[in-house]
Formats: structure tokens, sequence, C-alpha cells
């Protein structure tokens, strides 16, 4: 008898609708609303609009040679009188930021200069391509790229920056193309993620803030030069986008008066007359029931991508507990129930879902495959004062998140010890859904992080998931400098080629740390890796010092600052490199983690210890990518591999990671941030890979690095409390200049199949939660699905897969990293 197939909710629903069931709403219940508006988006190629990028150039061309926060302000102004305003039909969210469909919006103070030359491009794309209007691509090429030649980001960014760093950096001194070892995001992006305080808006709104600052602006000394030129212009600016929004937000109020005088449906139109009414009152005014606390949130973060790149989007925050007073009073009045709250969360969703972060470099596009976007909604956690903070929202954003197949937005449940089995129960539930959601945030590690750094309790117990695995303290955390993400697989491999790599052949890119044939023991040949090692992390801080630096002279945000208590305190903008009372938390990239650790651990011990081959047969053979020399890779192949619980591999790895931390506790204090080691790849893994040749774990040349802190791709073969276990002994919690680790997880929907499946997923996250891991994602799905997905996109076009940090649909992806999520370990059991 053949065994009956398990799938998860996501693989039943698909298989249901290709078996010709169209009804896939009826799958879960009356959300007609909702579909009908995903259905109008879903899948479609996201279209380039100008609206902003031209409007800001506009206004910056009048704006010269004021201070830069002001000029900000007035292009965002200028953007609220001109830009067109929509409400979608059905919709009961007002706002969008561009045309029908999905979109991406532009940023030209970031790429202007070279958007001319690269829009031609987009159409095409292997990654995130995008479709442009004739005329657009016309205004883009005429109008906006020749105003911002000479004046963006990254030219002077590649002016500043020594030759050694540059080289590094870029592939020539004319664009900012990424060589993709030390890796630069702040050319793609003005600010990391990021998370505003939204309670503010919706407790005071837009008028308290224009308030507190006309009071500053009265309180200012005439005399004094820093009042009148440094605070006097922030204060005006705050007070100039203030304004903006609110004018911005009436004009949805007037096009729903109009689109409701229009509208023969009744239904509808006391819809749309109640959206007015909301528009007309937030994000102004503080928010009086939980429809217009929604409306005010969403307008604020919709005006905020306007205002600036965050590359993987402004965050929603502890949703379940700055909208819970709302839910609860308009619950308690009988004025909305659980269904409303959904319907009004999947309407906001869809919007979410349709602005794409557009990348116009190659390397902003390479590390967002499949549209990437982290725009979290936290839940769970612990509330200010150390209380479980799960309240009846909480279930009812997991519930949404269940039932509705989309991959907008991200959601992220902070788990802790005291975490219900109820909580811990729905969290597994909806993991076993399969669409990735939610990742998982263990407040055991983050919390103690965050007071090391000098957060308050309170501070640090509402911390909100931002991006892919960071938290962030609305009003307390100030560092929005993008960071460097960089490919310690090219360290090893300039370690075997004495500074050089395969892809460049005899350019000397790193640092010379002897010819092959000198290393006589082990040892040696590690110290040359970690000096090489050591050479990256020195020009990654070059970088990040020169960014640091020079960023306040391109970018400013009097949104982002007016949503922070310490720059509306201290009347200083967010991008400024020093903001009082501020806890500066960045970050650099370790990626490749396993495959060097890997590649090590094989050398030590197929040459020094069992003496199967010289490192010489082995450079050889990976010059030759292997062919010729299938035993020695079947060696290297079986020598012990991070993922297994093995020390051999893991002590490896902790001494990788406490010479990263070394580095960055000496130096991260000479630059006055802290600048803290991190495991999480976005997609970097896939090109970071693409310039590295083969490597001695047996890895092919050109092929992806292993991503964030997981094991190599299939070289986990002792399940997965064995990665859990590596990840921990891999650790040096004596530090506290860690930060986040990414890990991916992937579990066949039979082990964890009915109520004993999500009981074993709860023991699972309880051992990740106690070992003091930081995250941890899931992709529940059979491997003949993404096999079957591959073969027959058509029919797969709604299957969503875990990236890193954030889900994608699977027939967006390149096929490397379609690949590469195929190679990642299937574990039958937990
Ligand atoms: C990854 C994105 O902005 O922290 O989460 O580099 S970022």
């Amino acid at each position: 008898m053949t065994e009956e197939k398990i799938f998860s909710g996501q693989e039943e629903r698909i298989l249901s609708e290709i078996k010709g069931n169209k009804n896939i709403a009826g799958l879960h219940g009356p959300k007609n609303r909702a579909f009908a508006l995903l259905k109008r988006v879903q899948g479609q190629k996201p279209v380039i609009d100008i609206e902003r990028g031209l409007y800001f150039t506009r206004s910056f061309k009048e704006t010269e040679g004021q201070p830069m926060i002001l000029r900000w302000a007035k292009a965002l102004k200028y953007y609220a009188e001109q830009a067109t305003v929509y409400i979608d039909d059905d919709q009961l969210i007002a706002g969008r930021i561009g045309r029908s469909g999905r979109y991406g919006i532009l940023y030209p103070e970031l790429d202007g200069d070279i958007m001319g030359d690269a829009i031609g491009q987009l159409p095409d794309r292997e990654t995130s391509p995008f479709d442009i209007d004739g005329n657009d691509a016309r205004l883009i090429a005429e109008e906006i790229a020749p105003y911002w030649k000479g004046k963006t980001f990254h030219e002077d960014l590649i002016k500043a920056l020594t030759p050694k760093t540059a080289a590094l950096t870029y592939n020539n001194d004319k664009d900012f193309s990424s060589r993709f070892i030390v890796n630069e995001t702040a050319s793609f992006r003005s600010s990391i993620q990021w998370v505003h305080d939204y309670e503010i808006v919706l407790q005071q709104g837009f008028f308290g803030i224009r308030t507190e600052m006309g009071e500053k602006l009265r309180q200012l000394d005439p005399f004094s030069p820093i009042d009148q030129t440094e605070k006097k212009p922030f204060i005006e600016a705050v007070i100039i986008v203030c304004d903006a929004i609110t004018l911005w937000a009436r004009r949805h109020a007037e096009l729903a008066d109009e689109k409701a005088l229009q509208e023969n449906d009744l239904s509808r139109r006391t819809e749309l007359k109640n959206i007015a009414e909301i528009c007309r009152r937030v994000p102004e005014y503080p928010a009086r029931n939980f429809r217009e606390a929604v409306q005010s949130q969403w307008f604020t973060q919709l005006f905020s991508r306007v205002e600036q790149k965050t590359g993987t989007v402004i965050s929603n925050g502890r949703m379940d507990q700055y909208l819970y007073p709302f839910y609860e009073k308009d619950i308690k009045e009988g004025l909305i129930t659980d269904n409303d709250v959904q319907e009004i969360f999947d309407c906001e969703w869809v919007a979410m879902s349709q602005y794409i972060d557009l990348y116009i470099s190659s390397a902003g596009g390479a590390f967002n495959e499949g549209y990437a976007h982290w725009e979290a909604v936290t839940v769970g956690g612990q509330t200010p004062d150390g209380q479980d903070a799960v309240n009846d929202l909480t279930y009812v954003l997991l519930k949404s998140k269940r039932e509705f197949p989309l991959n907008y937005p991200d959601l992220a449940a902070r788990v802790h010890t005291r975490s219900t089995q109820q909580y811990l129960a729905e969290v597994a539930e909806t993991i076993k859904e399969g669409s990735g959601f939610p990742k998982l945030i263990n407040d055991e590690e983050v919390i103690p992080l965050l007071l090391a750094k000098g957060a308050d309790f309170a501070e640090a117990y509402d911390y909100s998931v931002s991006g892919c695995a960071e938290c962030r303290m609305p009003n307390r955390d100030t560092y929005t400098s993008p960071n460097a993400y960089i490919n310690f697989a090219a360290a090893l491999e300039m370690t075997i080629y004495n500074g050089r790599m395969a892809k460049y052949g005899s350019e000397l890119i790193g640092i010379e740390t002897g010819e092959i044939d000198t290393f006589t023991s082990f040892d040696e040949f590690f110290a040359a890796y970690l000096q090489q090692q050591k050479n990256f992390l020195k020009h990654a801080f070059i970088q990040q010092h020169e960014i640091i630096r020079l960023r306040a002279n391109h970018f400013a945000s009097p949104l982002g600052s007016a949503l922070h208590k310490l720059c509306r305190s201290s009347l200083v903008d967010i991008h400024q490199p020093h903001i009082d009372g501020g806890i500066d938390l960045g970050y650099f990239e370790f990626i490749g983690y396993a495959t060097v650790i890997d590649s090590l651990a094989a050398i030590k011990k197929i040459v020094f210890e069992d003496r199967k081959a010289t490192l010489a047969q082995i450079k050889e053979a990976m010059t030759k990518n292997f062919a010729g020399y299938d035993i020695l890779r079947q060696r290297l192949l079986n020598a012990p591999k991070y993922g297994n619980n093995d020390s051999y591999a893991d002590e490896l790895g902790k001494r990788l990671d406490k010479e990263a931390l070394l580095f960055t506790r000496k130096y991260s204090a000479e630059l006055g941030v802290n600048l803290d080691l991190r495991y999480v790849p976005f997609t970097s893994h896939v090109p970071f890979g693409k310039v590295v040749g083969a490597t001695p774990n047996g890895r092919l040349a050109w092929t992806p690095l292993s991503d964030g802190s997981s094991a190599s791709q299939g070289a986990d073969t002792y399940g997965p409390t064995a990665v859990l276990l590596s990840n921990f002994a891999t650790k040096n919690y004596q530090y506290h200049e860690r930060a986040a680790r990414l890990l991916n997880v992937k579990l066949s929907p039979a082990c964890v199949r009915g109520e004993k499946g999500t009981k074993k997923l709860v023991d699972f996250i309880e051992a990740w939660r106690d070992l003091k891991l930081w995250h941890i994602q899931f992709n529940v799905i059979n491997q003949e699905t993404l096999i079957a997905a591959q073969k027959n996109p058509e029919n797969y076009r709604n299957l969503l897969v875990r990236i890193a940090g954030y889900s994608a649909y699977f027939t967006d992806l390149s096929i490397d990293l379609q690949n590469d999520i195929i190679a990642r370990t299937q574990n039958e059991a937990i």
C-alpha cells in the first residue's frame, strides 16, 4: 500500500486550483472583497511610476543651496500637492503611491545619474524586472537623470574610498557595479530598515507634533547661531511635513467624496463616504477607532516610502500592541467584529503588496530577489513592564496570515520563556500552513543584548522586529546607515590563491598571505585565512566610516525625524551621524559562514590529518572545478560539516565568529557606533557565489554560498535539532557585539502532521528559544512541489517560499535561487 502524501495548507490550496477549483476564496470562508482586490494585482509584472522621482527632481531644482532637511520637506510638500491620489474600487483603505497593479517608484537622489542608462534594461533584467511606459522613460532620460548627474551619494562615496577599498567594492570607478566581495549597500538605499513610532501618530496626530514644533520654534534663541542655522530649519521642515501629509490625506478625502457622488451602488457609496470622513480626520488628528487607526498608520507608512528608500521598507511595528486599545474599545462597543478587523487588515495587506521596492542598481536587484520586502508586523513578546504581551489581536493577525495567501506583510512572532502553549501552538499552526510565516524572534537573546547596549528595560521589552531579523527600539535606536555585506568565501579563496580569485586571475585584490605550498600546518593556513578575513573587515569599516560621514550631505528625513522622540528633542535629523541619547545599532554581514567553516574543516581533515591530499592538489582541483577530481571532491564533501552538532566543524565556526567580534569590539568603538556581527544574507549569497570559484568544501564554482547561519545546502544530515545545536555551539555569548543570525529550516509537511506534529513543532521552537538563538524561519513543503513548480511555473504562480526574512513567490525567483531552495536539506523528522 502506498503511503498517503501529506501536504501543507498552501500546497492543498494550489493543488485544488490545479484541479480546476477556481473558488480559492471558498477554501477559507467568505473573503470575497480581499480576494477580488488581490486578484487584480497578483502576479502582475511591476510597472515603474515616475511621479515621486519627477516631483522630487523639480522641487530640488528650486531649492538649491537651502538646508537639506528643508529641501526634503519642500519636496514632500510638492509631491503631496501634485501627485495622483488613488482609492481602488472595493478597497476599504485609501492610498497608493503608484499606478494600478504592482508598481515601483524612483529615488533619483540615489541613482539618478545611472537611471537613464539602466532604465531600458529593467524590463528584461533576470532578477526582479519592471516595465516602463515609453513617455516616462523619456522624462527620466531628459529631465530626471541629467539633473542628478554629479550629485548622487554613490558618486561622492566612490571618490572618498581608498583605492584598495574601492577595488574590493566596485568593478571600476565609472559606475557602482558591485564586485560582490566587500559590498556596500548604502548606494542603493538611503536608510537601513526602520520602524517608526506609530503610537504618537495614533495618539496625538501630526497636529500634535506640529503644535510641539511650533512651541519649540518660539523658544529658539534669536541670537544663537546653532538655533538659527540648524535647529530652525529642522523645526520648519517638520512643520512643513506635518502639513504635507495632512494635505495629502485630505486630497484622498476629496477623491472619496467625488467617487461617492458618482457611485450608484448604495453600500459602496456609504463606504466611500466613510473613507472620506476617515481621511479628513487622520493622520492629522488622533485616531478615534480601529478603522481610523489602521488608515492613519497606513498613510504614515506610505508617505514614509515617498520620503526615502529604506532598502527593505519601513516596518509596521508592534501592530497587536499599538492597535489594541482601538480594537478593544470597538469590540466592546459592538462597532466591529473580528471578521471586520481581518477584512480591514487584508485590505491593507493588498495595498502594501502593490508597492514593490525597486532597485535600479544591479547589486540592489540581485540582493532582493523575488521583489523582497520586510515591512514586518510584529506580534507577541512582552509589554514594557515585562508581562506577556499576547492579546486577542495577536490571534487575529496570526489567523489573517493563515487564511489570506499573500506574501505581504512579513509577520514576526516574538517568543519568550513565558510564552503560553496556546500562543506557541497558534504560531506552529501558522507555520504549518506553509507560506513561511511567521518568522520567530527570541526575546531571550534580543532583550539582554539591547540592555547591554544601554537600553532601559521598558525600551528593550518593547522592541519591534524590522527587516529580515533586526530589532529596533523606536525612539531610542538612531543608526540608519546601510551596512556592508562581506563575502568571506572570497577571503577563503584568496587564502588559496595568495590574495587572488579564480574569477579575476592574476589581479591582486586581497593581501598576499603566502603561496599554497608554503603552509606546513593547518594552524598556519587558518592564520592566513584570518588575515584575509581581517583585511575584508578593515575595508568594510573604512567604507562604513565614509558612509556615516557623507550621508547627511545627501539625505534627510523630516518625517522619520518627526516620528522619533530624540530627534524632536535635540532638533537633529535622523540621518545625522550623531543624535544625543541615541543607541546606534548597526551591523556588518558575514556571508558564506558555513561555506567557510566547511572548507576549513575539509582542509584540516583531508590535508593535515588524513593526509589524503595536499593543499596544492586541492587548489588544482578547484581551478578545474573538480572536473577529473571526483574522488577528492567526495572526500571533501564527506569531511565534517557545520550543522551536524559536530564539534570538529563547530569549533572552527566559533573561532571565525570570535575573531570578527573582537575586530568590531575594537573598531566600532573608534567609529562611535555599534557595528555588530550579523549573519543575514538578503539573497546576496547567490550573487556572491557567482564570483567565487570552487571551494574546498566541494562546492562547485559560481554556485550559491551558504545562507545566513544555516548549514551548507544539503550538508546537515543529522536533523534540525543538530542544526540548532551547531548554531548554539558556534556563538560567543560572552560578547555583546553580536546581532541577528538568520536560520532557515525546511520541513516536510508529513513531519509536522496533525496535532502531534504541532506539539513537536512547539517543542522544537522551545528548544530553539532555550538555546538563545536569535531567529528561525521555516519552509514546510514537499520537495516534489518545488520541482513541479520549476517545471510548470504557470500552475504554481501562488506558491510562496521562505527566502531570507521574507517570503516570495517561487516563480518570481531566478533559477539559481530556486535551485538553492531545492538544495536545502529537507527534514523528514523533527
Ligand atoms: C536585512 C536588511 O536593512 O538590515 O534585514 O540590511 S538590512
